[in-house]
């Protein structure tokens, strides 16, 4: 499928998006988030794929949504057409893995999106930023709810507040970020990275992220009790069975349902 505002590639078993509206520092214009959300809904009903990279330029994974587009929304257009949430969201119910690897400016919905994947691997070129207040609104797709999440209140306040930006050895000092490679290697590391998830079981890499997702929506012991029924109901597949015998009998498992 021809697409105007992304470049869509696979590398093996690995989907790879490349936001790419270099004029607009790939500002999220509603073409663009479509877009992005065929190409997800496309990776999702691959059998072939088994994880995705979301990744921008060297200067700008995203400077945020598109603001010219913005701009002359009343609050009719944007209550009425559920503007920010429709379309979105669709990152953040890719159920297959999706790494976000960030180089240069990822700011307001740029932060936002990175924020929706399951993991943000930072070029050593990063910059993130909730500016969203320096031109008189505030975030809209989760940068004062995930972002308070990821950091604590102190940090996202003020980041929320002053539009200040951190940089990449601050994010990931705040763990923002899981960790920062040279911006030359990002993609080919990120796509390295999503390889080896594609390497392991399908659903048991399903039921881990389903897991780790919970925390951030439920109590400790709801929590664990969920984590705890996904345990179990690994030992009812097939991978299960083949990855401790694999280990037991020293050789590298042969995963079936990848
Ligand atoms: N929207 C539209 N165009 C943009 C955006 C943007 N967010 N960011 C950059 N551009 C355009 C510039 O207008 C410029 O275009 P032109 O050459 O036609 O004038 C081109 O990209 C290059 O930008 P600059 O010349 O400004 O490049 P610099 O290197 O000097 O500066 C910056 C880079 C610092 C990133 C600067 O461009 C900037 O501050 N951009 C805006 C950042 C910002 O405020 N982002 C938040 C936007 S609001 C938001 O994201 C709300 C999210 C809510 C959820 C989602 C809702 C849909």
């Amino acid at each position: 499928m021809p697409y105007e505002n992304i470049l869509v590639e696979t590398r093996g078993r690995v989907g790879l998006i490349t936001l790419n509206r270099p004029k607009a520092l790939n500002a999220l214009c509603v073409a663009l988030i479509d877009e992005l959300g065929k190409a997800l809904d496309a990776f999702e009903a691959d059998d072939e794929i088994g994880a995705i990279v979301l990744t921008g330029s060297e200067k700008a994974f995203a400077a945020g949504a598109d603001i010219k587009e913005m701009a002359g929304k009343s609050y009719m257009d944007a209550y009425l057409q559920d503007f920010i949430t429709k379309g979105w969201q669709r990152v953040s119910t890719v159920r297959k893995p999706i790494i976000a690897a960030v180089n240069g400016y990822a700011l307001g919905g740029g932060c936002e999106v990175a924020m929706m994947c399951d993991f943000i691997l930072a070029g050593d070129t990063a910059k993130f930023g909730q500016p969203e207040i320096t031109i008189g609104t505030i975030p809209g797709a989760g940068g004062t709810q995930r972002l308070t999440r990821f950091v604590g209140k102190s940090k996202a306040m003020e980041m929320c507040l002053t539009g200040r930006q951190m940089d990449a050895a601050e994010a990931e000092r705040c763990g923002l970020v899981s960790r920062i490679v040279p911006a030359a290697d990002l993609v080919d590391e990120a796509v390295k990275t999503a390889d080896r998830i594609a390497g392991m079981s399908r659903p048991v890499v399903m039921m881990a992220k389903e897991a780790v997702d919970a925390a951030f929506d439920t109590t400790l012991t709801h929590g664990l009790m969920f984590e705890r029924r996904l345990f179990h109901s690994t030992f009812a597949t097939e991978d299960q069975k083949e990855g401790m015998s694999a280990f037991a009998e020293k050789r590298q498992p042969n995963f079936k349902n990848r």
